[in-house]
This record gives C-alpha cells, structure tokens and sequence, in this order.
C-alpha cells in the first residue's frame, strides 16, 4: 500500500456524495422511522458506541434532544455491559441506538444483548454493514452502505451515520424544517473541501506545534472528540479535548507557544468564545476558529467561517472536513501512513468474542 494516504484522503472528500446518499436512504425510510419510534413510546433514549462511534453518539444523543425533547445520553458501550444501572431509568422505555460503522465492535454487540435482555427496551442499530452482526440483532436497523470504508480510520462513516442521525431526530421531533435544511450540508460540504487542502497548508506550515486542542460545546463536543481523536490515530500527536469554558477551570495551565487550539465554534455561545480565544493566545496559543460568522470579536491566527443558515444542532458535521484533512496531511509530513495508523484495527473484537 503506498504510504500516502490515498485510502483515507479518497474517503474525505467522498463525504458531499455519500451525504447526498445518506439523505436519500433517511427520506425513503422516513416513514418506517417515525413508525418504530412512535411505537416505542420511549421516554429515555441511550447512544453509544466505540471510540469514534462513540464520540459520534455524544453528537447524535445532543441533538435527538433538542429536535425530539426525549431524555437522550450518550456513553461507550463498554459502560452499557459493565454499569447498565448507571444509565437506564427503571421507570418507562428506553429506545438504544447503537451505532458502529463494521457492526462488529464486540462491546457494542454485547451492550445492546445485554441490555434487551435486562430492561425494557428497543434497539435501533446503525452501520455501514446491512449483514453485520449489530444489524442482525436489532430491532430496527438503518444500514448505510454507501459509507462504508476501507481506511482503519473513520472519516466518511462518521459523518454520514451523523447526518442519518439528525435525520431520524427530526423525524422523530417531527421537525420538517431541520429535516429538510439538512440538505444543504452536501453542496455546503463541497464548498469546505475546496478549502480544506490549502487551509491545511496554511495551518502545518508552522512546524512548531507540539499540542493540539480541540474545543466544543454542545453537539460540537462529540465533534471536538473526533476531531482530536483523528490527532492522534492519523498524526501520531499530543491531542485533548474540551468544552469550551472548561479550557479555564485547569487545562489551560499547560497551553503555551506551540500549542494550536482549535474551536468549533457555536452560534449559542460564540460570544464567550471568542473571549476565551483572545485570553489563550495571551498565552502564547495560536487560534483555529471555525464559526459561524464572518466577523469573530478577537484576532485570530486562523480562521474557517462555516454555514450560518444551520443551527449548532445542524451544522455539525461540517466542521470534519478540514479537521480531518489537517490530521491527515500532519501525518504525511511527519512520512506516516494515515491509511496504516500504529497499533490499530478496523475492527476491535474482543478475546471473549460470543
Ligand atoms: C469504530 C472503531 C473506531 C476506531 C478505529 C476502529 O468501531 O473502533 O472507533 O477509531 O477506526 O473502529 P465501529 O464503529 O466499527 O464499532
């Protein structure tokens, strides 16, 4: 396999396409949705996943919420098998969504067997493997074929089972106008991946960095989550992520020269934000603002204005792209392979695999 991370940069910029694909899946089965979801009368919804999946589900579980108003948490399906009483109520019906781009991960499997078998609860299984063994032990499931990779890291799967996400919660929520403002994101998207090479550029030609934060609130933590996770599959590198205004209360001590932080930028907050950004390049910190809007009330070092038409609950998986990219090229100059990253693999099954 040539070392340059062809696999993974093809799958990046696939992302527009596979979520004009992915809307197309969520409008045909729209109706199948709303049906399982309002039969399972559920009043506590639990997402989870492993590692990127799981970040994937803080984001999904922030915004089925906010669109439907249903108690949503997201946790690793590691805390499902081992601490099930921590997180699902006794009273009412919980709907699960586990979610996993191979349908294999043990932990999420056994999460969702585990927990059918205790409480009183549905599932609703997303991946990129109609046959995969989550698919096959659910009660719904929302295959997405089309987002399937062949990289170790996720990239196109992750935005993709998102977006089908924020479909099924506006659904769901019964909210017709996010469901259908969700169809800019693909054309949105092709306008961010022009940028992303040259931003990339921009941002590494700086070879001082030596640590990465990524900060996000709301929807955009579990984005900030990947966003650092990609640092450090792809990259190799030093990467932590926060909510914004917790940067203050203690993390912030070890930001100096060589540190770039990198914000999501949100609507709701972006304010306060934007304070914080000017408070850490005092420290010595570079700033990479991805916001909503053109003007950001602080100097910046760099800087992405996002869509300002889509909410902070809609937007989300715009931010990716860019992120993605720069984890991607960090790794070719330091001559790694992204598409091979070190001790990692596509799937993660454990040694006890029922
Ligand atoms: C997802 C996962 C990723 C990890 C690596 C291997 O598993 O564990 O979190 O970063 O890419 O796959 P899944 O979504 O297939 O369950």
């Amino acid at each position: 396999m040539c070392p340059d991370g062809s696999l993974s940069k093809a799958e990046i910029n696939q992302q527009p396409q596979v979520w004009q694909e992915t809307l197309e899946t969520t409008d045909t089965r729209r109706g199948e949705i709303e049906r399982f979801l309002t039969n399972s009368a559920c009043s506590q919804a639990i997402f989870y996943g492993g590692g990127s999946s799981y970040y994937l589900a803080e984001s999904a579980a922030s915004t089925f919420q906010k669109l439907t108003g249903v108690s949503s948490r997201a946790v690793p399906s590691s805390e499902l098998i081992f601490f099930p009483e921590s997180i699902l109520s006794k009273k009412g019906k919980t709907v699960l969504f586990p979610i996993s781009r191979s349908g294999e991960t043990t932990e999420t499997i056994q999460a969702t067997k585990s927990t059918k078998e205790r409480f009183d609860a549905v599932s609703f299984g997303i991946s990129c493997h109609p046959h995969s063994k989550l698919l096959e032990n659910v009660d719904f499931s929302l295959a997405l074929p089309e987002s399937a990779e062949e990289s170790v890291v996720m990239t196109k799967s992750y935005t993709s089972m998102l977006l089908a996400l924020q479909r099924v919660a506006a659904t769901y929520g019964g909210d017709e106008v996010a469901f259908r403002k969700l169809e800019e994101l693909p054309q949105e998207g092709r306008e961010i991946l022009k940028k992303a090479p040259l931003l990339a550029e921009e941002i590494l030609k700086d070879r001082n960095w030596n640590h990465f934060v990524f900060l996000g609130g709301g929807p955009l933590y579990g984005l900030a989550s990947e966003a650092m996770l990609k640092m450090k599959e792809m990259a190799l590198e030093n990467s932590e992520v926060f909510h914004p205004l917790e940067y203050r209360h203690g993390p912030k001590s070890v930001a100096e020269e060589g540190s770039l932080i990198t914000l999501l930028g949100s609507s709701t907050a972006l304010e306060k934000e934007a304070i914080l950004t000017e408070e850490l390049r005092g420290l010595g910190a570079k700033i990479f603002a991805m916001a909503p809007e053109e003007e950001f009330a602080t100097k910046l070092d760099h800087q992405l204005t996002l869509a300002s038409t889509l909410g902070d609950h809609l937007r989300g998986i715009l931010y990716l792209p860019c992120l993605q990219m720069l984890s991607l090229e960090r790794a070719l100059l330091k001559g790694l392979n992204p598409d091979e990253p070190r001790n990692l693999d596509q799937v993660v099954k454990l040694e006890d695999e029922s």
